[in-house]
């Protein structure tokens, strides 16, 4: 049986009898980090965690706070920073399949994983637009969210007849769009 050792006054490092130990819960996990949080706190912060419940605060207040730290975390974009479609415009009509160009200025086109200043990747979207909570938090990916996160430039598209909505936007090493939003305009393209 898994056993751990409850919190104690002063008990950093020292062993404990066997008699003292306690039993995994079956709520096992949350209690484990309770135990651990609690081990790794001075004494009056212990004492505060043995209460359930506001330990249970405790860590409402710290994931809140994290969610806030996340939220006003994006990426700042420079003044004028541009995204454009360079080989389509908006009313154009296309034959499927075909080349989309991903025009940038005043910032740069990084892979995911590089952290520089005033740089992002591309994102197409295709037949959709982003909220403006979306456009706090990182940009799904499927169908109608392509990721460019290698840091290309262009792809092909291969979409149905009819009349379709193109859309650039830059987006972090995380996904998330820059504040001020870099993104172009809406553009109509109809596929033949
Ligand atoms: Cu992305």
């Amino acid at each position: 049986m898994i056993e751990i050792r409850t919190g104690r006054r002063y008990g950093f490092g020292k062993r404990r009898s066997a008699s003292k130990r306690t039993p995994l819960a079956p709520q096992g996990l949350l209690h484990t980090f309770l135990t651990l949080l609690r081990r790794a706190l001075p004494f009056k912060e212990q004492s505060m965690l043995r209460n359930p419940r506001r330990a249970f605060l405790a860590l409402f207040v710290a994931v809140a706070a994290l969610t806030a730290a996340r939220a006003s975390a994006e990426t700042p974009s420079p003044p004028g920073a541009e995204v454009y479609f360079i080989n389509l415009k908006d009313g154009d009509t296309v034959a499927s399949p075909f080349k989309v160009q991903f025009g940038l200025s005043g910032m740069g086109v990084a892979p995911v994983g590089t952290q520089a200043p005033n740089t992002g990747h591309h994102h197409l979207l295709i037949d959709t637009q982003l909220s403006s909570e979306q456009l706090k938090e990182a940009i799904p990916a499927d169908a109608q969210h392509r990721h460019f996160g290698a840091g290309q430039t262009e792809t092909t598209l291969t979409l149905p007849p009819g009349q379709h909505t193109l859309q650039l936007v830059l987006g972090d090493l995380q996904h998330i769009p820059h504040n001020p939003t870099v993104m172009s305009a809406a553009i109509k393209i109809t596929v033949k």
